[in-house]
Order: structure tokens, then C-alpha cells, then sequence
């Protein structure tokens, strides 16, 4: 028989819990084995208090047990590197490359443009129409994946940030009914971000100025899926990614 598995989550927020207006700060998961629940806990919250976002007033760490049955493999996103001079240059790229896939022009610049105009990063991702552009997520909150982790004996070069993106699109890449996604971090000292189709991740620098604490996510949703079973399968489904 294999081992029970727990997910344990932190997210942190200032000027209250999220759900009451604060500001999200820092976030992140795992899944483990009940041996290593309280050492992931701990380090989870020293990451929080010490974030470049900022000091938190609130920080949330939830752990619960995952049915074996629900848990599901996924593989890892390849990943293909770009090299670009600047913002301008990074933006035309990616809208290259996401228009590779079957998502509108339309779509993706007005993915763009729900991303630049955000006045503050939410905890979660738009999603959006791939082929009218239109918003479909309620409210400001956004999607936020969840449940998840890697078997991740390759991945040792990479960073904190680089890891756990390539996780997350992983599973968003894994989820039937989204075509592809758009991402750039929010913390202000981190310039690096992505789009996603096909099972490729493409890195891509200066995707934003530096020093700005605003990024955010776009999943592009085929207009055909089913909302619900996207959602339900992106919070709520565990998967562990692994080669
Ligand atoms: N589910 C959905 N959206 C999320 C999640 C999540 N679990 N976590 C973050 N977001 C959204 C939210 O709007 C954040 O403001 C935004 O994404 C950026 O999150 O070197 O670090 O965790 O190859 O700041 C990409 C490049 C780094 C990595 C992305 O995102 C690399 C990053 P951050
Ligand atoms: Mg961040």
C-alpha cells in the first residue's frame, strides 16, 4: 500500500484575511507525506514573514488528507527558453507564439490588456474566451490553482519561482478545455514569465518593469468546455507532476 499523502497550503495576506480585502502576498503548496506536514508548515510561514511584498498581518496554512483515489499523474511542461532586449520585444513574442495556437489575436491582446490595466495582482487567474477575448471568471478574485506538487529530481538548477510555475502549468496545461495561458510574476523583483500551449512552456524575460508588485495569469478556455469541470479540476483535483 503507498504512503497517505497530505496537501498543505499557506496564503498570506496585509491589511487582513483576502477574503476581507487584503492584499495577497505570498502563497504556496505542497504535497507530502505526514512526516514532513510540520517541517513544510514551518517553512511556509518564514515565508511569508519574509517576502518582498511586504510583512504580513495574516497568514492562512491548511493541511488535509488526499484521497488516493483522486490523486492523478501528470507530466511536466517542456520547456523552451527565449531571449529578448525588453518589454516590447518580449510582448511580440509571446503574442507570436500564443497565436500559434488555435487562441484569436483578439484574445490575446485583450489578454494583455486585462493584465496591464489590473490596478492590484489578484490571488488568482482570468479566464478568458480564446477566441471573443471575453472574460468568464466572476468577480476579482480570479482561479486559483491548487493541489498540486512534483516529483522533481531534475528541476535542482531552477529557482523557487521557475519551479513552482512550472508545476502550475503543468496542471493547467493537463486540464481539458483550456488552450493555453499568459503569465508574468507580481513580485516586484522578478521580471520573467511565460506562455503556455501544447505541452510547451515558453520563458520569456521582461515580461514586465522591474520593481512593479503587479503580474497576474490568463488561462485561454476553449469555448466548448464546461466552466465547472475546469474550475473543480484546476482548485480542487490533486496531481502530482512528474517526467
Ligand atoms: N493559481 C492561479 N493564479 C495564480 C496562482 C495560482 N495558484 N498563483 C499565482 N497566481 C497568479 C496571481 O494573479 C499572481 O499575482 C500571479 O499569478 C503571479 O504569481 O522563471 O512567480 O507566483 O520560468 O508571482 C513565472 C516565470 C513566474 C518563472 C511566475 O508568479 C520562470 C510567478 P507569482
Ligand atoms: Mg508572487
Amino acid at each position: 500500500m503507498s504512503e497517505v499523502l497530505y496537501s498543505v497550503r499557506m496564503r498570506a495576506a496585509q491589511g487582513g484575511p483576502h477574503e476581507l480585502g487584503g492584499h495577497h502576498i505570498s502563497g504556496a503548496e505542497c504535497i507530502v507525506t505526514l512526516d514532513k506536514v510540520g517541517e513544510m508548515a514551518q517553512s511556509f510561514a518564514n515565508r511569508a514573514l519574509h517576502h518582498s511584498k511586504g510583512e504580513p498581518d495574516f497568514i492562512n496554512i491548511v493541511v488535509d488528507m488526499i484521497p488516493e483515489t483522486t490523486l492523478q499523474y501528470i507530466p511536466y511542461v517542456s520547456i523552451e527558453e527565449h531571449y529578448t532586449a525588453d518589454i516590447k520585444e518580449s510582448h511580440e513574442l509571446a503574442i507570436s507564439l500564443l497565436h500559434k495556437s488555435p487562441i484569436s489575436l483578439m484574445a490575446i491582446h485583450k489578454a494583455f490588456q486585462y493584465l496591464q490595466d489590473l490596478p492590484c495582482s489578484m490571488r488568482g487567474a482570468m479566464l478568458v474566451d480564446s477566441i471573443t477575448g471575453e472574460r468568464l471568471d466572476v468577480g476579482d478574485r480570479g482561479v486559483r490553482v491548487s493541489h498540486m506538487d512534483s516529483i522533481d529530481n531534475e528541476r535542482i538548477g531552477c529557482n523557487t519561482h521557475m519551479k513552482e510555475a512550472l508545476v502550475l502549468a503543468s496542471k493547467v496545461q493537463s486540464c481539458e478545455g483550456i488552450l493555453g495561458e499568459l503569465c508574468w510574476s507580481d513580485d516586484p523583483d522578478y521580471t520573467v514569465g511565460y506562455v503556455s500551449f501544447c505541452g510547451v512552456y515558453h520563458r520569456i524575460p521582461h515580461m514586465k518593469a522591474i520593481g512593479s508588485d503587479i503580474g497576474g495569469r490568463v488561462f485561454f478556455i476553449d469555448k466548448n468546455a464546461r466552466l465547472e469541470t475546469i474550475i473543480e479540476y484546476l482548485e480542487n483535483t490533486p496531481v502530482i507532476v512528474r517526467k
